[in-house]
């Protein structure tokens, strides 16, 4: 199995909710390592840039208003299989289709407003940690 490493929101319904460090929390106990953070608050262009996949799916202007409505928490995570270890931790999408003791399951509001964002492949990792970070920012 490789070090990777994967993408990670924090969202605003997280970070109104002072939920940064219990959020932490659960990635460092599953053998993630925070090696990237930091905290910034998006435009709503910045932010349907960067959910530009979905722009023809129907809740993607709310999608976009949600994520520039307050700050957010971007992170870089470096693991063993990262990416799915991560999506694991996370949980489904709907929280109430998530696992118990998932991020999701614990602290989501909804479908549309669940906590964590995290990259579901090699490929779209990379292009969303450039989008963030430079280089000199990642530090493993
Ligand atoms: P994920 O965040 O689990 O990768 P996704 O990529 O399918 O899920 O969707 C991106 C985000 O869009 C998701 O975290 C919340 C929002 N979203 C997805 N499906 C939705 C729905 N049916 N209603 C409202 N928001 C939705
Ligand atoms: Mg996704």
């Amino acid at each position: 199995m490789a070090l990777e490493r994967t993408f990670s929101i924090i969202k605003p319904d997280a970070t109104r909710r002072n939920l940064t460090g219990k959020i932490n929390a659960k990635f460092e106990e599953a053998g993630l390592r925070i090696v990237a953070q930091k905290r910034i608050h998006l435009t709503k262009a910045q932010a349907g840039e960067f959910y530009k996949v979905h722009a023809a799916r129907p809740f993607y202007d709310e999608l976009c208003e949600f994520m520039a409505s307050a700050p957010i928490v971007a992170q870089v995570l470096e693991g063993e299989d990262a990416i799915s270890k991560n999506r694991e931790v996370m949980g489904a999408t709907n929280p109430a289709d998530a696992a118990e003791g998932t991020i999701r399951a614990e602290f989501a509001e909804s479908v549309g407003e669940n906590s964590v964002h995290g990259s579901d492949a090699p490929d779209t990792a990379a292009e969303e940690i450039a989008y963030f970070f430079s280089g000199l920012e990642l530090v493993g």
